[in-house]
């Protein structure tokens, strides 16, 4: 079987890997971003010890290269903080212990729990850091381990809105309709919500690849990023009105006549009532909403709607909003009307976030859902998946609570929480009352490779093993599976994510449903779980992923090659096979600005850090290229305020405030600032953040709070911060 030779766009096969003397490579891919990037990890052949990277050609996505993040993910491995002996709370102090006696601890607070309240009293707070193997795990420790029905995980945060603005819209969530290389081939590209040059560097390439054949850029983001500074049509809008711009665009689509009549009356539902609705956002109405000028929005739109071909990206800038999902339709409805769908150079996507963030949601880690993208309130999805596991159906629990509400539940109906593989004291929103729900539980049980501030607040600490060391699966952003290969030690008494709770389920008496010896067994239960499901893994096996270089799902049987481009036959996944143009008013986001927090605050990320930082502030080289938070202002909002460029600032909103230095810059909206999220304590934005939830899909609207700022006073400032920086 040949690799997809529509992926080949980057790869520069045949090459010899340098080998030295006493060293082997291992073929793995990126711990970080949903590009998982190809590299090879140099390992020392006594000690095992992780040496360096070397520049992986043969996987087409980076063909080579990697970005900072990814040239330095190597050097967790060494870290001398890691982990490495699992730690108990003994008079207040996190205390090295045995596996042992960590273990009977955690049963014996699970059994003592579960029989005072109830099997649900136990949550699961789960990652999609991890591969496809670890989080399917993860959902069948929860329902079969534990019997609990409270799992959810960190892409609640981060790309659920996406999910749900695609199964609403096309019935289908795959990040991308199409593989990476199709996005060279389009005439015009929309980037809408993605600081795609830092947070998804490997892709500019591509976006570089459209452009080389004269294709036009629109990048839709309140900023100036390094993505907008080259675009054609920067659409500087006020973040939180994406709804009202995407409407204005279609209002002029479908005015001008620029729209597909064929392909809207034989593929897709709806068109009569968007276009009513769309009426009354006329360029001037868009523009006086969105703050972008309506000259930008007609030409945006005469760009996309001429454009034979054309791909619409993006990311967390849409999505993180109370109406993320509705967002998300939006920008597919661009595709939608015109047509631009199911081919090379026409498609959507979203930029998936963490590394595994597409395979992470497929298999069973969601509240509602079973392996293969089945509902778990589904009959028939459960009884399917009751066979695999042999159990009785009623064994399998009901649906639980999004991640957030997790955490607001913490001391009530949860009393116990095993937090794997994310780091919420920094990562989730209102973190001040995260920190109060943690303080309620009765035992909180966290799984890290590093003491992370939530570890900090555990109970119990057990020490997991980084992804080099791992064997398993992911799914990167274009919905292509492919296999991370390990190096086969557990430094210490570290252990792998998945043999932990399997150990436990052992020592719960559940340990018949868990035996796995090694990652492909996991994975080929997986398969047969996702068998016939919507994410249809049936038909992939590591044998296939290393001779293909991935396989895409679907992949429903073994001589399937796998399904690069959804669409190809332009039906949906609905009975009647029509998209749904779905129509939505602009309502805002759920904090306005007012007198007294007049500013909007959006936050997010820097190309030298990684999500809650806890792996990337530990790693010197990018800690050095940015060891602090800053907060970008306007200069002519910097100025009414006094605030010089460095000068400490004070932000505000109604939930807490923190103390950043200003980065003055025209790179912003006046009415806005951004502060980049990487840090904890008492450099956390999320101590701002509202934690309003998108109703249909519970992600937070970390996009958007109200704010005030005020220069920071002298003796002002907490320990440890300085006023100029
Ligand atoms: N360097 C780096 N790369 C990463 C990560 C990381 O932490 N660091 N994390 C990974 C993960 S998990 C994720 S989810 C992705 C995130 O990738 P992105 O979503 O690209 O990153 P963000 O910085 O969160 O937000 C993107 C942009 O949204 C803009 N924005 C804010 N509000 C609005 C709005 O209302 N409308 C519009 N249109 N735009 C708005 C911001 O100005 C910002 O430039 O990155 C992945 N890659
Ligand atoms: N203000 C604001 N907040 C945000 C966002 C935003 O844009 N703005 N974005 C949100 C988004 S998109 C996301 S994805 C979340 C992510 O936020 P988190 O879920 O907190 O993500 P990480 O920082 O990756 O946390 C992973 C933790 O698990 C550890 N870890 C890594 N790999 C493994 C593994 O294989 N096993 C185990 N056991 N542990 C591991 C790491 O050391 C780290 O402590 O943050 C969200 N929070
Ligand atoms: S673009 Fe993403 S996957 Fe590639 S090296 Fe950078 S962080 Fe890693
Ligand atoms: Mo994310």
């Amino acid at each position: 079987m040949q690799q997809h030779s529509q992926n080949d766009d980057f790869s520069q096969r045949p090459y010899e890997p340098i080998t030295r003397e006493g060293e082997s490579l291992v073929a793995t891919h990126c711990a970080f971003c949903g590009m998982q990037c190809g590299m090879n990890i140099r390992v020392d052949n006594d000690t095992m010890a992780v040496l360096g990277v070397e520049p992986r050609y043969d996987f087409p996505m980076n063909g080579g290269r990697l970005c900072p993040k990814g040239v330095s993910a190597y050097r967790q491995a060494e870290h001398t903080e890691r982990l490495l002996k699992p730690l108990i709370r003994k008079n207040g102090v996190l205390t090295e212990s045995s596996w042992d006696e960590a273990y009977d601890l955690i049963v014996s607070k699970i059994k003592e729990l579960q029989s005072k309240h109830g099997k649900d009293t136990i949550g699961l707070y789960s990652g999609s850091s991890m591969t496809n193997e670890k989080c399917y795990i993860m959902g069948k420790f929860a329902r079969i381990g534990l019997g609990t029905k409270h799992i959810d995980y960190n892409g609640r945060y981060c790309m659920s809105a996406a999910a749900t603005g695609f199964n609403q819209t096309v019935g289908i969530d795959r990040g991308s309709t199409g593989p990476w290389s199709d996005i060279k081939f389009a005439d015009v590209l929309l980037i809408a919500g993605s600081n795609t040059a830092e947070c998804h560097p490997l892709s500019m390439p591509y976006v570089w690849g459209a452009r080389d054949r004269g294709a036009k850029l629109i990048v839709a983001d309140p900023r100036q990023t390094k993505t907008a500074l080259v675009a054609d049509i920067h659409l500087d809008l006020r973040p939180g009105t994406d709804i009202a711009l995407t409407n204005g665009i279609l209002h002029v689509l479908i005015n001008e006549g620029l729209i597909d009549r064929a392909f809207i009356d034989e593929h897709t539902a709806g068109f009569e009532a968007l276009e009513e609705m769309t009426r009354k956002y006329d360029p001037a109405t868009a523009s006086g909403i969105t703050g972008v000028a309506s000259e930008k929005i007609v030409e945006a739109a005469r760009l996309f709607g001429r454009a034979k071909n054309g791909f619409v990206l993006f990311a967390r800038g849409i999505e993180q909003h109370s109406t993320g999902s509705d967002t998300v339709s939006n920008y597919v409805n661009l595709c939608l009307t015109t047509g631009k769908v199911g081919r090379k150079g026409a498609g959507f996507a979203t930029f998936t976030g963490q590394g595994n963030g597409q395979g992470g949601r497929e298999h069973g880690q969601k509240a509602d859902q079973l392996p293969g993208y089945r509902k778990i309130y589904d009959p028939a999805a459960r009884a399917h998946i009751a066979s695999v596991w042999g159990v009785d159906e009623s064994e399998i629990p009901g649906p639980g609570i999004s991640a957030y509400e997790i955490l607001q539940s913490l001391g009530e109906e949860i009393k116990m929480m095993i937090l794997v593989c994310s780091n919420p004291m920094v990562s989730a929103p209102s973190v001040g009352d995260v920190g109060e729900y943690l303080k309620k539980l009765d035992f909180f049980v966290c799984i890290d490779m590093f003491l992370s501030e939530s570890a900090e607040l555990a109970d119990v600490v057990l020490p997991s093993t980084v992804w080099v060391e791992d064997n398993g699966t992911t799914t990167n952003v274009e919905g292509r599976v492919i296999h991370i290969k390990g190096i086969d030690r557990t430094p210490g008494e570290s252990k792998r994510d998945w043999k932990i709770v399997c150990e436990i389920a052992e020592r719960l008496g559940r340990g018949q449903y868990f035996q796995f010896d090694s990652p492909e067994e996991i994975f080929n239960e997986l398969r047969t779980a996702s068998k016939g499901g919507i994410a249809d893994y049936s038909g992939i096996t590591y044998d296939k992923i290393d001779r293909m270089n991935g396989v895409f799902w679907p992949c429903p049987s073994e001589e399937h090659e796998g399904t690069p481009r959804l669409f190809e036959d332009l039906k949906f996944n609905f009975p009647d096979g029509r998209a749904r143009l779905l129509t939505f008013e602009h309502t805002g986001p759920n904090e306005k600005v007012d007198a007294e927090y007049p500013i909007i605050l959006t936050t997010g990320r820097v190309v030298f850090h990684y999500l809650s930082g806890n792996q990337t502030r530990r790693i010197e080289a990018l800690r050095k290229l940015c060891p602090d938070p800053y907060l970008e202002l306007h200069p002519n909002l910097a100025a009414r305020h006094g605030i010089g460029n460095g000068e400490m600032v004070k932000v505000s909103s109604r939930r807490g405030s923190i103390f950043v230095p200003a980065k003055v810059t025209k790179a912003i909206r006046e009415d806005s600032l951004f502060v980049p999220y990487h840090w904890g304590k008492q450099l956390a934005i999320n101590h701002l953040t509202n934690p309003a939830l998108d109703p249909k899909s519970k992600i937070p609207e970390f996009k958007v709070c109200a704010v005030k700022i005020e220069k920071a006073k002298k003796g002002e400032l907490p320990n440890g911060q300085s006023a100029v920086h």
